[in-house]
């Protein structure tokens, strides 16, 4: 080699070391805190997933059974589990988790192990399987199954001994190896109690935090099903974490954490734990209706579009899933107004995210890790989930400005983390520009695997979102900005004791129109502008009505029964106790100087025909005086009482709605509420409302 070429040669091996010792140093940044397991991405990949509920609640018009309610009474004569899997496909919806056995033991499959099964009921003579039938629907329709299996089981004559474990565990064994590929396992929270438990009928209690042996039966779990998350609200931690209410909305802050050991208090499962030890991430589940099974009256109360965007908005675009249930009626199909709802919502879901507005503009960034392309700003608006814009590591603020290239309007804005490398950002914010000035249109805490901000629209030729502290340099795998439309929210209707009736809404602004005779409201129809007398039973229908767009929202609508004016409660001089009839379900009264059983005596004035009440709880869920046990007496001179009803408010901590309970009609002039326990265990009685049901 002569002289030149010996220093071209060195030349090129010191240009290929610069460039791989460059290369070197340009490492994606390493994972930070916990970080998610490949089941744990895929689960929350699938983003929207559905419930379904089915059992013998179905046909009695119950919240929980008790186990003693008679299989003979499962006969849905036109159950057809491919009408569920299609409405969940076109809705945009990705797996399908089925109530196999809810808390009163009933099986939607003939387990070996029970006779307390559809193998006993008239549906199909005994031969059917509702499992296997939704596993080939799921399967038929490209969704994933899930399984819900209760704990609790009212029916078992063992439970609460060690033996119900192994028939749990059969249980598990029979539906994790029969069905094919379960996505997720759901093991609900609520344990122990009273029930028929083989003709018992007594109460037992276990400890939740060993009686099940949870760390066993996850074994079993992962071995019958490697692919599986598991979500468990009754004592060790899961793969996923529930958010602590059933209205649907979980923290705004959302760390995607906890700790694998201790206490987890409502914040925690609300909030995640900022600097948790383990990952667990959360699951939004709730009902398209206020109840989770089947009850006729809730018809009208079905969640509407607005309603159902707003829970996508406080889930999904709060760094959770959404698990949006379907009550299945008697029949076995799901309601055609939930039907509609489902893909209307589904629509305007697509609707509102169809143009990304970042997709074809520049994007540049404060940082660059190691200036290299492949961390590039661009990344994070280029679609591609596995790549991002990445910062140095030293780096915990950091902007990225994307160029829309001329004026242009939107109204919300999508960040995710590459949330492989664990969640870091703490807070960041939304800058507009408009007329050539910076303007501030959101700011927020934690993003995690999506995050989407809400703010009016806004018409800028930049959008700058700056973080504003991250735990560790910051790690974006996409942003997102859109301009969604705007619907606006079906107007809330109230009546107070005297009879007035107010329509309102949060929305700015709308008209109100509204009907009492039944019919849907139009602009033709009354406008609404103070509170109006409307006593007596009636129907009230409202929309509201934006004139400067032409939008109008759906239809609200409230039943009142009979009037309040002349109730009057009896026994009590105290002056909060009005709030149990003032038609506010936020002002609530409290007996609190009394030992249980507590009464509440209402005189309704004159004789009325009574076939059944109405309790709402108060709708804070941690207040005292949540009553779970009742008796419901009535009378006609308030000296003879007849018992009419008594039971239980099933699930009323958890999802406390209104609790309606019908019985046969009696003529009567009082009634008394007799409350014999409450969700805390002590004497308090409290009420937000209580009304009656007439014929
Ligand atoms: C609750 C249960 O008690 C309800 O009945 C329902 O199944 C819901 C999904 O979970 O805790």
């Amino acid at each position: 080699m002569n002289t030149m070429n010996r220093s071209l040669f060195f030349g090129i091996i010191v240009l290929i070391c610069f460039v791989n010792f460059s290369y070197a140093q340009i490492k994606a940044p390493a994972p930070f805190g916990p970080v998610p397991s490949e089941n744990q991405l895929r689960w929350q990949e699938m983003e929207y997933y559905a419930f379904v509920h089915f059992s013998l609640n179905t046909y009695t018009d119950q919240s929980w059974g008790f186990g003693n309610e008679d299989v003979k009474l499962f006969n849905p004569e036109k159950a057809d589990c491919r009408q569920w899997a299609r409405i969940c496909k076109e809705a945009g919806m990705k797996g399908i988790i089925i109530t196999a056995k809810h808390h009163c033991g009933f099986c939607l499959w003939p387990s070996e192990y029970t006779e307390y099964s559809v193998k006993n009921a008239p549906w199909k003579n005994g031969q059917g399987d509702m499992v296997r039938e939704m596993a080939d629907a799921c399967k038929e329709y490209g969704l994933k199954l899930g399984i819900y299996l209760s704990p609790w089981d009212r029916n078992h004559p063992d439970y609460g001994k060690p033996e119900y474990i192994t028939y749990f565990r059969n249980q598990l064994t029979e539906l994790l190896t029969n069905y094919g590929p379960i996505f997720e396992v759901w093991f609900d929270g609520a344990n122990g109690g009273s029930g028929y438990y083989g003709g018992a009928n007594e109460t037992r209690t276990i400890d939740r935090t060993t009686y099940y042996d949870w760390s066993n039966t996850y074994k079993l779990i992962r071995k019958l099903q490697p692919n599986i998350v598991i979500w468990n609200d009754g004592g060790d931690r899961g793969d996923l974490r529930w958010v602590g209410t059933e209205e649907g909305y979980v923290g705004e802050t959302n760390w995607s954490l906890l700790n694998a050991t201790g206490d987890v208090p409502w914040n925690m499962l609300h909030y995640g734990v900022e600097n948790g030890d383990s990952w667990v991430p959360a699951e939004v589940n709730t009902s398209i209706r206020p109840e989770w099974f089947y009850h006729p009256s809730e018809d009208d109360k079905v969640k509407t579009v607005p309603h159902l965007m707003e829970t996508y908005y406080n889930s999904i675009g709060h760094n959770g899933t959404l698990l949006l249930n379907f009550p299945i009626m008697p029949n076995g199909l799901i309601h055609p107004t939930d039907e509609n709802r489902t893909l209307e919502f589904g629509k305007a879901v697509e609707e509102s995210f169809a143009v990304n507005l970042a997709e074809k503009s520049k994007a540049e960034a404060s940082n660059v890790r190691g200036n290299a392309k492949q961390f590039g700003a661009a990344k994070a608006i280029d679609d591609n989930k596995e790549t991002f814009w990445a910062t140095d590591d030293n780096i915990t603020k950091a902007s990225l400005t994307i160029n829309l290239g001329k004026p242009t309007m939107f109204n919300r804005f999508m960040a995710q983390e590459y949330i492989r490398l664990g969640q870091r950002v703490k807070t960041f914010t939304v800058e507009a520009l408009v007329d050539g000035n910076w303007k501030e249109v959101a700011k927020a805490t934690t993003i995690g695997y999506k995050r989407i901000l809400r703010f009016p629209s806004v018409n800028a030729t930049k959008v700058r979102f700056t973080i504003t502290d991250s735990k560790s340099c910051p790690v974006i795998s996409n942003i997102g900005v859109y301009n969604a439309p705007v619907f606006l929210n079906a107007p809330s209707i109230a009546r107070n004791q005297s009879g007035d009736v107010t329509i309102t809404t949060n929305d700015i602004g709308p008209i109100f129109y509204y009907t009492l005779d039944g019919n849907e409201p139009t602009t033709k129809s009354n406008i609404f502008t103070t509170p109006f007398l409307a006593d007596g039973k009636v129907e009230v229908k409202a929309i509201a009505y934006d004139p400067a767009s032409g939008k109008r929202s759906p239809v609200g609508q409230e039943k009142f029964d009979i009037s309040k004016k002349n109730w009057k409660i009896v026994g009590t001089n105290n002056e909060k106790s009005v709030a149990i009839l003032d038609g506010n379900p936020s002002s609530v009264w409290h007996q609190r100087d009394k030992k249980m059983p507590v009464d509440l005596v209402i005189d309704l004035g004159s004789l009325q025909n009574l076939c059944g009440f109405k309790y709402l709880p108060d709708q804070n869920k941690w207040s005292s005086g949540i009553i779970t046990n009742y008796q419901f007496y009535v009378s006609a001179d308030n000296i003879k009482w007849k018992l009419v009803d008594e039971g239980e408010f099933s699930n009323i901590k958890n999802n406390p709605v209104w609790q309606i309970k019908k019985f046969a009609p009696e003529k009567v002039r009082y009634l008394k509420l007799r409350a014999l326990k409450n969700t805390s265990g002590d004497d308090v009685a409290g009420y937000a409302e209580v009304d009656v049901i007439t014929n």
